[in-house]
């Protein structure tokens, strides 16, 4: 059984506006205008706040809806909100620009001690701060059943309408890519992902780990740093990211296929002791106070007050990507490569010794007696850091992609492999020119 058939279907949810309230829209019909949290906004217009369905709030497919559906106008109106409390008071803590530095702050140089990426608080942390978001916002729109959208990439391979256009509080003018650029197949990859059983593996490891590095999950490094890096601009970097209205969007959607995973897995995949369950993290609520949230707590979505419309993502569309086709320099070659011969499960190696961030590479294991054969193992990212002098930022971080069966099944009749990563040019951004070795390269078996 392949982890396609074991998808769950998409609950039957509210998958289109409300039915009543797109007739009374395309009639004409009388349209309340909310009360807005500031006046200066009053030309928004919103309907009542008892237009959404009842139950538990859901986030919808912005890619789906069209840039004047009412509920995009609805968000549109919610981040212009946000976006004009920051003019007025950048500290207020309710405002967007308080909220987005929250981001820059776990993943900068000054507090290399409170990073939430390369481990396991990468999935946790980002559900607590898209929660935080979406209370703030649904205070400030009035709309009790309002959700923040996702970004499904998987489907909507473009940035969606919505979040382009002059005036719009939804565009962001530092994207190094156009509303008609279209994200490659096997950036948006995500069955590798899906298919380890190790929430470590998925989902990132512990930082006390016995290596001593900090390892990334499988959907960290690759479809979610693959998409922050095509968009690039502020998307493309960890101190500015939180500043992009995409990134809620893109974060629900990684969020949204965790819950895929844990659907496919069950709960007890994950881990049930205390060193997890009690992390927490320090969040501002819909009042703008702050507020203590353990993972424990977090688990549960309806218990944080939203669900998703959809839990289902499109597969590749296209073959592998071949190494011949790789336009880019062959950049790192495995030295030698550790590998216990038996059926490998993950491809590590660290990334401190590559030179350029970001830097987006395909990765293919060679057999080294038979250079044509080179099966594809997956696309990854590198982000860039804000270095300023913090020993240790971006040491000891170590990538790892799932191995995908069909290659499992090959590599273990290599006589002897290595892997071979190739860079992938995208609009402004640079490869490396000379190969680079791969330290502390291995496939690994066991991902536990
Ligand atoms: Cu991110």
């Amino acid at each position: 059984m392949t982890f396609r058939d074991r998808i769950v279907p998409a609950p039957a949810l509210a998958t289109d506006p409300p039915n009543a309230l797109r007739r009374r829209l395309l009639l004409g019909a009388a349209v309340a205008v909310p009360a807005m949290a500031l006046g200066s906004l009053a030309g928004s217009r919103w309907v009542s706040a008892t237009s959404l369905p009842a139950g538990t709030p859901v986030r919808r497919s912005i890619g789906a809806l069209a840039p004047d559906d009412p509920y995009v106008k609805l968000f549109k109106d919610g981040v212009g909100i946000l976006r004009e409390r920051s003019r007025r008071d950048p500290l207020d803590p309710t405002g967007w620009d308080a909220l987005a530095v929250q981001h820059a702050l776990y993943c900068s140089s000054i507090r290399p001690d409170l990073q939430i990426h390369w481990g396991w608080d990468f999935l946790t942390w980002h559900r607590a701060f898209c929660w935080s978001v979406e209370r703030v916002m649904r205070e400030a729109v009035k709309e009790p059943q309002f959700a923040l959208p996702y970004w499904d990439s998987t489907r909507h391979r473009r940035i969606p309408a919505p979040y382009w256009g002059k005036d719009n509080p939804l565009h962001d003018a530092t994207r190094q890519m156009g509303a008609d650029d279209v994200i490659p197949d096997d950036f948006l990859d995500v069955e590798g992902a899906l298919s380890l059983d190790s929430y470590y593996a998925f989902g990132g490891y512990p930082y006390d780990n016995p290596s001593g590095d900090m390892i990334e999950g499988n959907l960290e490094q690759g479809f979610h740093n693959n998409v922050h890096n095509w968009v690039g601009g502020n998307m493309g970097n960890f101190a500015t990211a939180g500043f992009e209205s995409l990134f809620t969007a893109h974060h629900n959607n990684v969020d949204r296929i965790w819950e895929m995973w844990r659907k496919t897995h069950g709960l007890a995949a994950e881990p049930q002791h205390d060193a997890w369950l009690q992390r927490s993290y320090s969040l501002v609520n819909e009042k703008g106070q702050r507020e203590i949230v353990a993972v424990k707590d977090m688990l549960d979505t309806r218990r944080l007050g939203y669900v998703y419309d959809d839990y289902t993502v499109q597969p590749r569309q296209l073959p592998d990507p071949l190494l011949k086709d790789g336009t880019g320099v062959t950049l790192a070659v495995a030295g030698a490569l550790k590998y216990s011969g038996r059926k490998p499960r993950i491809l590590r190696f660290e990334r401190a010794n590559v030179p350029l961030h970001p830097l987006c590479c395909r990765v293919f294991l060679r057999d080294r007696t038979n250079p044509g054969n080179a099966p594809y193992v997956g696309t990854f990212t590198i982000l860039p850091v804000q270095r300023g002098g913090a020993p240790g930022l971006d040491r000891n971080v170590v990538m790892q992609l799932a191995l995908p069966e069909t290659v499992r099944e090959k590599v273990n009749h290599f006589a002897s492999v290595e892997a071979v990563i190739v860079g992938v040019p995208l609009k402004g951004r640079a490869i490396p020119e000379a190969p680079i070795p791969l330290a502390k390269a291995e496939l690994a078996h066991e991902v536990a």
